[in-house]
């Protein structure tokens, strides 16, 4: 049995992409969370795969890193379709907006971080945060108008690029940024995918806290 380690769902983004990717996947994985910030969880995190991030998917004989390469090992495991889409050029596309989110967006990524059961005011926006804020419309907007006619998600059928955006929608409710138009439709579409459904109830009551807004170490507690 392979075993997928995650921190905790409502702040961390890689860990919602690898978790939504195995999950739709249907692959039969144990999920186990290791909360963000704590010193405890962190040793026990380096203990057991060597290394303090997350996620990391143990295999039998295999210890995979990186939400991306985790991505690519599920999809190897299950039927084409599950995780990527059938068609090459869908698939091309896909992965290739996949490693955009993965290789980019720092702006987007530090000044609008993960926070999915809160309601925060909006984020200073540099021209860094307006370019990458830009260039994921083009991203959804692009896609969704031609892949219209084939359903709700950025390659019609639901694929692990939704997976990899679904944090971006996440941020954008969290910031109170409005979308309108394709933008809004699509993310109307993942917010109410019921895997993102599933997960953001399981946030809702994950029981740790981050101190947001504060540019050092993560501080960490246990709330009330
Ligand atoms: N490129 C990695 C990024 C992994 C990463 O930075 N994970 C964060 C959580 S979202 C983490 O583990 N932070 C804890 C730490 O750096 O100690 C991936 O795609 O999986």
């Amino acid at each position: 049995m392979s075993t997928l380690y995650l921190g905790n769902l409502n702040y961390s983004s890689w860990s919602i992409r690898a978790a939504l990717v195995a999950r739709a996947s249907g692959l039969d994985l144990t999920e186990r969370i290791f909360p963000l910030g704590f010193p405890e969880t962190k040793q026990a995190l380096i203990e057991e795969t060597g290394l303090h991030t997350v996620p990391v998917l143990m295999t039998e004989d295999l210890i995979i890193r990186d939400s991306l390469a985790i991505t690519e090992w599920i999809a190897e495991q299950v039927e084409p379709g599950k995780v990527w889409p059938i068609d090459p050029t869908k698939r091309a596309m896909a992965r290739s907006v996949c490693a955009e989110m993965h290789s980019g967006f720092f702006g987007l990524r530090s000044l609008m971080p993960v926070n999915i059961r809160a309601s925060s005011p909006a984020p200073e926006f540099t021209e860094e945060l307006e370019q990458n804020i830009a260039r994921v419309l083009t991203i959804w907007t692009d896609h969704r108008s031609a892949n219209v006619t084939q359903g709700p998600f950025l390659f019609g059928d639901w694929c692990a690029a939704d997976a990899f955006y679904a944090p971006v929608v996440t941020r954008f409710r969290t910031y109170g940024y409005d979308l309108t138009g394709a933008a809004k439709d699509y993310a109307d579409a993942v917010w109410e995918h019921p895997l993102l459904c599933e997960l953001r109830e399981k946030a809702e009551v994950e029981p740790w806290e981050i101190e947001m807004g504060y540019l050092g170490p993560i501080r960490a507690w246990v709330r009330d």
